[in-house]
């Protein structure tokens, strides 16, 4: 958001070069992790839980390195959790500009339930065309062509940062009342656009933070002026495949209990490891499923035994298509998929379905064909 770009700017300008004796002037540590390597068009994915808290944000975003320097093109697309009212709302935005005179798109946007509750799949997709948020696969908002695209074009780093800023008009008043608190993000995965086909394609990388791969990631130590916080390299660490960014009282340790369990499992359906027969794949979804053909989804880890209520975003344009999940060639359970008025008009069918925990591979079989498919999600109930 402008608030942390502008002030990103003025710090980075004035303290890149001190020591980090700068570091610790503020009575509160944040933490922020950002990739050493920049990407451009993609969709990049997180599957997260944010901190709750007036005052307090938790974030994901894209930023191009240097944007702060005045007279630099300014290149930046966030999705931001509030932790204000019970972390129900986030906003995305997209900043251009020439710093200092930046240019501004924000949304506000309302969850139908806290993101400070449980973990999230929040997804922006960045391509020649459009910029779009999803959230659990849906999407929530799509910028089509005008500047704000148009004026995205040089190579961004990825940023996590969860923090307490003093702009209380915007991000409600911080209380240290509430310390510590804690962001968990389970992964981050980009795919790359291809501009031709446009699909998101292999190429690009999953991170599971089973450790912290410092040749991947850079962790922040710095501040700004918005921030009530330091960026504290001690305040990012990982812990069973978790990474948790910590904001604590200066002097106090980082998190470390047990991260709250993933129990829930996001698919793009077009994300298939291997597809049986004929499919298409476009604009997202998978389509021109034909009887016998299947998508299969290979080494998906279910994180504990139970009953999963799965969700499959789907559409048809006829009443007799039907599939099949199956587990490692075992069936599971068969849905009617029904006529959702078209094929480009999507629903979304679900079952609850007992799994056991554990790696393993998941398919979607069509016993009768013609239906797509955008997205399977999985949430243990
Ligand atoms: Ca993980
Ligand atoms: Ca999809």
């Amino acid at each position: 958001m402008s608030t942390l770009s502008r002030s990103i700017g003025a710090f980075i300008a004035i303290f890149a070069l001190i020591s980090t004796s700068a570091v610790h002037a503020k009575a509160y540590k944040a933490a922020e992790i950002y990739t050493k390597q920049t990407y451009h068009y993609g969709r990049y994915e997180t599957r997260m839980k944010a901190a709750k808290g007036s005052g307090i944000l938790s974030t994901f975003f894209t930023y191009k390195n240097g944007s702060e320097v005045t007279g630099n093109t300014w290149e930046e697309i966030d999705l931001e959790i509030f932790g204000k009212n019970n972390a129900t709302q986030w906003q995305s935005n997209v900043i251009i500009g020439t710093t200092p005179s930046l240019v501004r798109t924000e949304g506000v946007h309302t969850a139908p339930a806290s993101l400070g509750d449980d973990y999230h799949t929040y997804a922006i997709e960045w391509t020649p065309e459009y910029i779009a948020w999803y959230v659990d696969g849906d999407q929530i908002r799509r910028i089509t062509g005008g500047q704000f695209v148009t004026s995205l074009v040089s190579n961004q780093d990825i940023r996590f940062n969860m923090w307490p800023c003093n702009v209380t008009s915007w991000a409600g008043a911080f209380s240290d009342t509430i310390l510590p608190i804690y962001q968990f993000v389970n992964y981050i995965e980009y795919k790359p656009y291809d501009s031709i086909t446009k699909n998101f394609v292999g190429g690009g990388f999953r991170d599971e933070f089973n450790g912290l791969d410092t040749a991947r990631w850079g962790i922040g130590s710095y501040t700004f002026n918005d921030n009530i916080a330091d960026f504290d390299p001690a305040n990012v660490t990982t812990k069973n495949g978790t990474l948790v960014l910590s904001l604590t009282k200066e002097g106090k340790s980082a998190y470390t209990g047990t991260p709250p369990v993933d129990t829930g499992i996001h698919l793009e359906a077009e994300n298939f490891n291997t597809a049986g027969g004929s499919v298409t794949v476009s604009g997202g979804v998978v389509g021109n499923i034909d009887a016998g053909e299947w998508l299969k989804y290979s080494n998906i880890n279910v994180p504990v035994t139970g009953t999963y209520k799965i969700e499959y975003r789907v559409a048809s344009a006829i009443t007799t298509a039907q599939f099949t999940l199956d587990r490692d060639g075992v069936g599971l359970g068969t849905l009617l998929v029904p006529n959702t008025g078209g094929w480009g008009t999507y629903t979304i069918i679900s079952h609850n379905i007992y799994l056991t925990a554990g790696v393993q591979n998941l398919s979607v079989y069509a016993n009768s064909g013609g239906f797509n498919i955008d997205y399977i999600r999985l949430k243990k109930i």
